[in-house]
C-alpha cells in the first residue's frame, strides 16, 4: 500500500469512528452529518441526498457520512460539537439554537405563525434569509445553510387535554430553551426542559405526564408506546428546523464549494418539504392505527394564554413580528 492509500485508509477509519473529518492534501472532505431522527426520516433523507449531489458535483471531493438517531448525542450536545467542528453538518430544531443565538427566538415563539403555509412563506422569503444570516454572523461559529420543515407541535399526554385547565398539574416536557418552559407554564401546565432522548423513559416512569411534538416525531420516537395516547391539536409552536455547518469546516472550503454547498442545501430545503408532507400524513395514519386519539379543539384559549410570552420575548422583535404578520 503506498503512502497516499495508507493515508486515505487511516482517514476513512477515523471518519468511521467519528473522529475529525477526512481531509487529504487533495482537499477531500468527508463531513459528519448528524440528526436526532432515525434513518428514513425526512430531514435525514434530504441531507443524505444533498451529500450525494455534492459527491457527484465534486467528483467525490466532498462526501457526507450520516449519523442519524442521536448517535452523536442530543441536540444541545450536537450544537456544541458543531460549534467547535467535531460535527460538520447538523440538522436541528431552531428551538435549542435560541439559547445560543437569541436573535432566532422570534421563530420560536408560540403562535407566531398563523399556520404551516405562513411559516413556509416567511422562511422562503427575505425574513428567512435574514435569520439564517443572523446565525452565520453570530459568534456561534455556525453557518446557517437552509431551513427545513418541522410541522407544527401539539401536546401529547397520558390524560386527554381539551383546554388550558386540563393541563393543571401536568408536567410536560419542552425543548431546552426557557422560552418553551414559559410557554407551557402559560398554557396551564408545568414545563420541564429535557433532552429528546430522555422523553420515552420519563413518560413511562411518570417523571412527566406528556410532551409536545409533531406526528412523525411522536411515532418514530415511540412516545405513544410509553403511554402518551392523546394528541391534542394545539399547534402551539411552528418551529422551523435549520441546517447548519460548522464555521470551522465552511471556512476551509473554496468559494466555489461554499456556493455549491449553499445551493444544494437550498434544494434539500425544498425536497424535505415534500417528504415532510407525506411523513405527516403517513405517521398520522399509523398513530391512529396504534390507538392514539387525535383531539381537535379550539386552540384560541391556548393562543390567548400565551399572549404574555409573546409580549415578554417579542419585545425585542416588535418590528420583525409586524413584518412576519404581514407576510401572506
Ligand atoms: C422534533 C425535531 C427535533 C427535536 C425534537 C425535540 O420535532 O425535529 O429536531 O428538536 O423535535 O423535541 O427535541
Amino acid at each position: 500500500m503506498n503512502f497516499r492509500r495508507t493515508l486515505l485508509a487511516a482517514c476513512a477509519a477515523a471518519a468511521t469512528l467519528g473522529f475529525a473529518p477526512l481531509t487529504t492534501s487533495a482537499q477531500n472532505i468527508v463531513m459528519k452529518a448528524a440528526d436526532v431522527h432515525p434513518a428514513g426520516y425526512p430531514t435525514v433523507v434530504a441531507v443524505e441526498n444533498m451529500g450525494k449531489k455534492l459527491d457527484a458535483a465534486t467528483s467525490g471531493r466532498i462526501k457526507f457520512q450520516m449519523f442519524p438517531g442521536s448517535v452523536l448525542g442530543g441536540e444541545k450536545e450536537m450544537i456544541e460539537q458543531t460549534q467547535f467542528g467535531a460535527i460538520q453538518l447538523l440538522r436541528t430544531s431552531l428551538g435549542p439554537i435560541g439559547p445560543v443565538v437569541p436573535e432566532v427566538n422570534v421563530f420560536n415563539m408560540p403562535f407566531v405563525f398563523r399556520n404551516i403555509a405562513h411559516m413556509r412563506a416567511v422562511i422562503d422569503g427575505p425574513i428567512g434569509q435574514e435569520l439564517l444570516d443572523k446565525v452565520s454572523a453570530s459568534p456561534a461559529r455556525m453557518v446557517a445553510l437552509a431551513w427545513m420543515d418541522g410541522g407544527s407541535r401539539s401536546l401529547y399526554t397520558k390524560k386527554p387535554v381539551r383546554s388550558p385547565a386540563d393541563l393543571k398539574g401536568q408536567k410536560i416536557r419542552m425543548m431546552g430553551n426557557p422560552l418553551f418552559v414559559d410557554t407551557m407554564n402559560a398554557m396551564g401546565g408545568n414545563g420541564i426542559a429535557m433532552g429528546y432522548g430522555e422523553v420515552f423513559t420519563a413518560i413511562q416512569t411518570g417523571v412527566i405526564d406528556g410532551a409536545e411534538n409533531n406526528p412523525p416525531s411522536l411515532y418514530t420516537a415511540n412516545h405513544f408506546k410509553a403511554g402518551a395516547k392523546y394528541f391534542t391539536q394545539t399547534n402551539h409552536l411552528i418551529i422551523p428546523e435549520i441546517l447548519v455547518m460548522s464555521k470551522v469546516t465552511f471556512d476551509k472550503l473554496s468559494p466555489a464549494d461554499q456556493a455549491l454547498v449553499k445551493k444544494t442545501a437550498r434544494e434539500a430545503q425544498l425536497e424535505q418539504r415534500t417528504l415532510w408532507d407525506k411523513a405527516v400524513a403517513d405517521y398520522t395514519t399509523k398513530l391512529k392505527a396504534e390507538g392514539v386519539e387525535f383531539i381537535e379543539m379550539d386552540s384560541k384559549p391556548f393562543f390567548d394564554a400565551t399572549a404574555p410570552v409573546r409580549a415578554k420575548y417579542g419585545a425585542n422583535f416588535a418590528d420583525l413580528m409586524k413584518r412576519i404578520e404581514a407576510v401572506k
